[in-house]
């Protein structure tokens, strides 16, 4: 319920703002040819990869946080934190949102593509396979010290002490602050739980979606923001943690499923609010799973509470593209210069109809 409070209190500050930029439309380079059964275009699970393609992503990744920052982004002092500084600058529009899925499915992409054009990574963005770790995160082949991206965190601040990140020092978060931070964790194995197959078909079976994705936000999304807790249980600065990226491919590869029940009716579906409504309105009927366990992370795992406050000055912080407060396939999704601006239609189809290209495997 935290996580789910945190972010009902972003959407607080976000009803305020209601203004429309104007922002140009992507185009995909027709010169690429997508074929998305070639096995480069695939994104596999990390589980599945071999060392020497865990560690070549790794190894990218590490590479994308000591390329110095080049966009002037609040706070972003290299590459990943530019990726991380325009989530936190829109952390207020994109969460407890119709464009919740769209806006994280093209923000993978903007990550995906930032690894293979700047630091020569051939492979393609991994996903973590939460439910065949579910109840029992702690062990999960991701938080391998040395094949994965480091374990649990521990003493006064939960940072992080083994891995490959153990040393990084993030200067974004925690929540809308700066300053410099470690990556931090508080492993929590029953909250993990949440990613297990009943919790995914509870909102796999939702036939709209304006059903499906309330449910999916708060259930599978939680799970791994919850149960890995600090860094990624910060509902705006989480893409501190890199373990940010495999969670949301996983999330990403879901609602794919769900799309592929009907494509006909789902490559073009979308709904929900572009603000949320103020904290305390109760969800939708039917968007939450009875069963649903209370998220209950330790303590210091949260930011403070006075960090919650989003610049609302900010151009990040406005939706745009649509007519109303209902998000349409004309939403904009500001990567903030790092990529060029997309609309949800152009993020909908990941087969190569518009921007994407690629498959999970
Ligand atoms: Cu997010």
């Amino acid at each position: 319920m935290l996580l789910t409070n945190l972010l009902a209190t972003l959407a607080v500050f976000a009803s305020a703002v209601t203004a429309a930029v104007a922002t140009p439309h992507h185009r995909r380079d027709s010169s690429k040819k997508c074929k998305p059964d070639k096995p480069k275009n695939q994104r596999k699970a990390w589980h599945t990869l071999s060392n020497k393609e865990k560690k070549a992503y790794i190894d990218a990744e590490l590479c994308l946080m000591s390329k110095p920052a080049t966009l002037g982004l609040p706070g972003a002092t290299n590459r990943f934190e530019e990726l991380q500084s325009i989530h936190q600058a829109s952390g207020a529009i994109i969460h407890n949102v119709g464009g919740f899925l769209p806006y994280h499915r093209y923000y993978l992409y903007a990550h995906e593509k930032l690894l293979q054009d700047e630091c020569g990574y051939k492979g393609m963005q991994p996903w973590w396979d939460e439910t065949r770790d579910a109840g029992h995160y702690s062990t999960s082949v991701v938080l391998d010290p040395v094949t994965g991206f480091g374990g649990d965190g521990s003493g006064p601040n939960g940072c992080i002490t083994t891995g490959p990140f153990a040393s990084f020092v993030n200067n974004i978060g925690p929540g809308y602050w700066f300053g410099p931070n470690c990556i931090n964790r508080y492993v929590n194995d029953s909250v993990s739980v949440m990613a297990g197959q009943a919790y995914i078909d509870f909102c796999r079976q939702k036939q709209t979606f304006a059903e499906f994705w309330p449910c999916f936000e708060r259930c599978p999304h939680r799970s791994g923001h919850g149960a890995i807790g600090g860094k990624l249980l910060d509902a705006v600065a989480s893409p501190g943690d890199p373990l940010f990226y495999l969670h949301h491919a996983w999330l990403d590869k879901l609602w794919w499923e769900w799309q592929e029940l009907n494509l006909g009716v789902r490559l073009t579906e979308i709904g929900g609010v572009n603000v949320s409504p103020p904290r305390g309105t109760p969800p939708p009927p039917g968007s939450v799973s009875p069963n649903a366990p209370e998220v209950a992370p330790a303590p210091s795992a949260f930011p403070p509470s006075d960090s919650l406050n989003p610049d609302l000055a900010s151009p990040y912080q406005k939706p745009a593209g649509d007519p109303g407060n209902i998000t349409t396939l004309n939403h904009v999704l500001n990567m903030g210069g790092i990529i060029p601006n997309a609309t949800i239609a152009g993020v909908m189809d990941i087969r190569g109809s518009g921007l994407l290209c690629y498959e999970y495997a």
